[in-house]
């Protein structure tokens, strides 16, 4: 396997890790406001499907965004930044843990409304097959989604009018504090794409390298034949819901379970094991000066002048 893959895997999942255990100090220091909703331990789902998309595709995904936004290249002192609401930060400050955006790069949030991303990510792959362009778009979404009126409102569209758009679907067993199993009779989520129709897909997703070649099928079908797909990504998040949440509803076994199998753990061991361990202790370094000088640049950062308050809002 090629060294500069494996490196720049490991690099975004290393990166989108200490980002946010930086970011779990600061909350509990009082630094960030509001929720703060951690990815830990799913890393592998957003860095293996945005490392096979183009610069030109678009992402969406919800409040647990910061994975996400860092694996499309997102920059990590924009990030902080936007957490303490700092004017630096990625949403000039304005949104929050749970609305990151970045246009350039074509992410469009960060939604905190449940499911709300699923239409307006089928209506941006749609604009693009209009234009007559091959981009597509990816949506991420947490299983608690899938019973929400806009997941089938959107994925009939997505099937009846051939949509480029891949929903995946980021089972990590929980919507807060209700397990899976008391809200679908079955645990293959996948299986709903059959009423539409649309393709589908089951992956592992503490397998970084499974989730590429999953999602690197599913671009292709939405590039060369505008058909969507629904995919299931099983994961795990490590931490509570958000940071209030302590996570009682859960046994410490089934954790340690999945963290015995954790996607940086196994792909770092990889790497250690192909030799590359040089390699992989100076992106660790690397990541740890870049993380801190993100938390230096984020606290140094001015808040929002308060006579801005009303810009960038429609009323
Ligand atoms: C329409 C709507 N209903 C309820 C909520 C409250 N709510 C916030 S998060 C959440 C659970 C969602 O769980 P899931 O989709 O599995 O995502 P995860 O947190 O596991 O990533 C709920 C019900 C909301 N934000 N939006």
């Amino acid at each position: 396997m090629e060294q500069e893959l494996l490196t720049d895997l490991y690099s975004k999942m290393q990166r989108i890790r200490r980002f946010e255990e930086e970011a779990a100090r600061l909350y509990t220091e009082k630094k960030i406001g509001g929720f703060l909703h951690l990815y830990i331990g799913q890393e592998a789902v957003a860095v293996g499907a945005l490392s096979v998309l183009k610069d030109e595709d678009y992402v969406m995904t919800a409040y647990r965004c910061h994975g996400h936004y860092i694996a499309r290249g997102g920059s990590t002192r924009a990030g902080m930044s936007e957490l303490l609401g700092k004017v630096t930060g990625c949403a000039k400050g304005r949104g929050g843990s749970m609305h990151f955006y970045d246009i350039e790069r074509r992410f469009m949030g960060g939604w905190g409304i449940v499911g709300a991303q699923l239409p307006v990510a089928a209506g941006l792959a749609f604009a693009e097959k209009y234009k007559g362009t091959d981009n597509i778009a990816i949506c991420f979404m947490g299983d608690g989604a899938i019973n929400i009126g806009s997941f089938h409102e959107a994925l009939a569209l997505a099937s009846l009018w051939k949509i480029p758009v891949i929903f995946v679907i980021e089972n990590n067993y929980f919507a807060m504090g209700t397990p899976l199993e008391k809200t679908a009779a079955t645990d293959d989520l996948s299986i709903r794409a059959l009423a539409y129709p649309m393709a589908r897909d089951t992956v592992d997703g503490h397998d970084v390298f499974a989730v590429r070649a999953c999602i690197h099928a599913a671009a292709k079908r939405a590039r060369e034949q505008h058909l969507p797909t629904l995919i299931e990504a099983k994961t795990y998040r490590y931490r509570g819901h958000s940071m209030a949440d302590p996570a009682k509803y859960r046994s410490q076994q089934d954790v340690d379970q999945w963290k015995s199998r954790d996607p940086i753990k196994v792909l770092g061991e990889k790497m250690d094991a192909l030799g590359m361990k040089a390699i992989r202790e100076q992106i660790d370094q690397a990541i740890e000066d870049e993380v801190q000088d993100a938390v230096r640049f984020a606290e140094e950062s001015p808040f929002p002048a308060p006579e801005t308050a009303l810009d960038y809002t429609y009323v």
